[in-house]
């Protein structure tokens, strides 16, 4: 069987494959851009990003909306992560963060999935700390500043140590078992 991951960041699709691969699903990377609404419910985003994807006629699909949430900037970026990873990047972040001493923060995925027309929508989360620097070269985004322990970064971490822990490891292990009851 073959599911489009339909997103922009090939990271991703890198570790859905990993994820899927002991279940003998072939992941393929989709490009098709769509409307991700300005709201502050990650779900909200990847229901109506769906409906606009099948609208266009695809179907047998994944999407993902991701944010990093840090607690002591109130839940920043959030919803805003990807303007903010763009824009102020991990400087920018560790930047607000300095001489802060609560570190803690929590990854949040979304996962939408449509398969044989049906439709699942799941969450995985991960918490963790911003770390004092970046760290790490392997995995995308956030990575390099996120340590899920305290000790190494997702960004020193393989595609599978990471999928073991992290908020789309976890999404996907929701997805899976939701996938088996229909
Ligand atoms: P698509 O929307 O096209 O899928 P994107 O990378 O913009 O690609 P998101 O909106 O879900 O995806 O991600 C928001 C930001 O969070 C973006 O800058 C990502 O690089 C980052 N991000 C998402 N998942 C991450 C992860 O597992 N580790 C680190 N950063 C992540």
């Amino acid at each position: 069987m073959k599911l489009k991951v339909i997103t922009s960041n090939p990271g991703k699709v890198a570790e859905y494959q990993k994820a899927f691969d002991e279940l003998g699903i072939e992941m393929e990377h989709y490009r098709l851009p769509y409307d991700e609404v300005q709201t502050s419910d990650l779900e909200e985003v990847v229901n109506k990003g769906m409906d606009e994807i099948i609208a266009k006629g695809v179907r047998d699909f994944i999407v993902d909306d991701t944010g990093l949430f840090i607690d002591s900037l109130k839940g920043f970026p959030g919803v805003w992560s990807a303007y903010a990873q763009k824009t102020i990047g991990n400087k920018g972040i560790l930047k607000l963060m300095d001489g802060v001493e609560d570190r803690g923060a929590e990854f949040r995925c979304c996962i939408g999935c449509d398969l044989d027309g049906k439709r699942l929508v799941v969450v995985g989360v991960c918490r963790g700390v911003i770390t004092e620097e970046a760290k790490g070269t392997d995995g995308f985004g956030y990575d390099p500043i996120f340590s899920p322990d305290g000790k190494l970064t997702f960004a020193e971490m393989s595609v599978e140590d990471k999928n073991r822990i992290s908020h789309r490891g976890n999404a996907v292990r929701h997805l899976i078992e939701e996938l088996k009851t229909i």
